[in-house]
């Protein structure tokens, strides 16, 4: 069961080394263009990579949580590549939102179809696991019994 899991315990730690490294760049960008906290803008070139960091912190949690539920309920192969594809997609982003607002937006329509696809192996996971304990139906073994009817 937990030599199952290590693929995703892998791809959660690189995707918070990731946040760490959008952190740090945040941090050099305060030095770089003098924007002292409490404040959170300054010129445009700081805003971006201010708004980037933030917006993948954002949906970092969001993503934690269906990349383990699909990856328990699902498959943790499919998950964790999803998850890498998810992790690369960000990164994208953080680079393009970096350069200009327009740059962002090719990666963050991959982020955000990658995201639906861990929803999808979520919902997928739970309905049949959901009918497996509670339902006492296996819905794989129903369709799969089904199939020389057809
Ligand atoms: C919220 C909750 C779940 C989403 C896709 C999949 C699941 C996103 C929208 C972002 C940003 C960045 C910017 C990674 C139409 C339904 C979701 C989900 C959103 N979508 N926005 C935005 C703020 O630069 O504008 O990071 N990320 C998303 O998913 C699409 C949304």
């Amino acid at each position: 069961m937990m030599d199952d899991m290590v693929g995703l315990a892998a791809v959660s730690l690189l995707g918070v080394l990731e946040q760490a490294y959008f952190s740090l760049q945040v941090i050099y960008a305060r030095r770089k263009f003098s924007v002292s906290p409490p404040r959170t803008s300054g010129p445009p070139e700081f805003d971006r990579v201010f708004r980037a960091q933030a917006n993948c912190a954002e949906y970092f949690p969001i993503f934690i949580t269906v990349l383990w539920t699909s990856g328990v309920f699902f498959s943790p192969g499919l998950s964790s590549v999803c998850g890498l594809l998810y992790l690369y997609g960000r990164f994208r982003y953080f680079c393009g939102y970096s350069q200009s607002a327009q740059g962002r937006l090719a990666p963050l329509y991959f982020s955000a179809q990658v995201l639906w696809v861990l929803i999808g192996f979520s919902s997928l996971g739970v309905v049949f696991s959901f009918c497996r304990v509670y339902l006492r139906v296996d819905p794989i073994q129903v369709v799969w019994s089904a199939l020389p009817l057809v």
